[in-house]
């Protein structure tokens, strides 16, 4: 095994490995003294991925909150496609689909389109 250190001054990164296959696999890299530190068996790419934090209810991630979501969230469920053919939300981003499953049923309905609306009006 090798250590791999990685120079940067921004924190909350993660990085990860860059599979051929096109999947990413974090290193659970530890940030000490300005660098990440991870060890590995093997040499390849990396990436520094700064963890976003995603903020509830934002569905087109745009940083803001609004009925806009909504609308993107509407469009989403209703099996509308980006421009180039993958989902308006992937679902697969853990992370994302936490902030919009609002009411923790570990699905993304139209029920989550109601409590978005709630959320949306009770904060503004
Ligand atoms: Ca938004
Ligand atoms: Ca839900």
């Amino acid at each position: 095994a090798i250590t791999i250190k990685i120079p940067s001054d921004v924190k909350d990164c993660k990085v990860m490995w860059l599979k051929d296959d096109g999947t990413a696999e974090d290193m659970n890299a530890k940030y000490t003294d300005g660098c990440y530190v991870f060890t590995t068996d093997h040499l390849s790419v990396y990436a520094l991925v700064q963890d976003k934090t995603i903020l509830t209810g934002d569905a087109n991630q745009d940083g803001i909150v609004n009925v806009n979501d909504v609308t993107y969230l509407q469009r989403h469920l209703a099996g509308r496609l980006n421009t180039d053919g993958s989902a308006l939300i992937d679902e697969t981003n853990k992370s994302l689909f936490d902030c919009l499953d609002l009411n923790k049923d570990v699905k993304l309905t139209v029920e989550d389109i109601t409590e978005l609306q709630v959320y949306i009006i009770k904060n503004n």
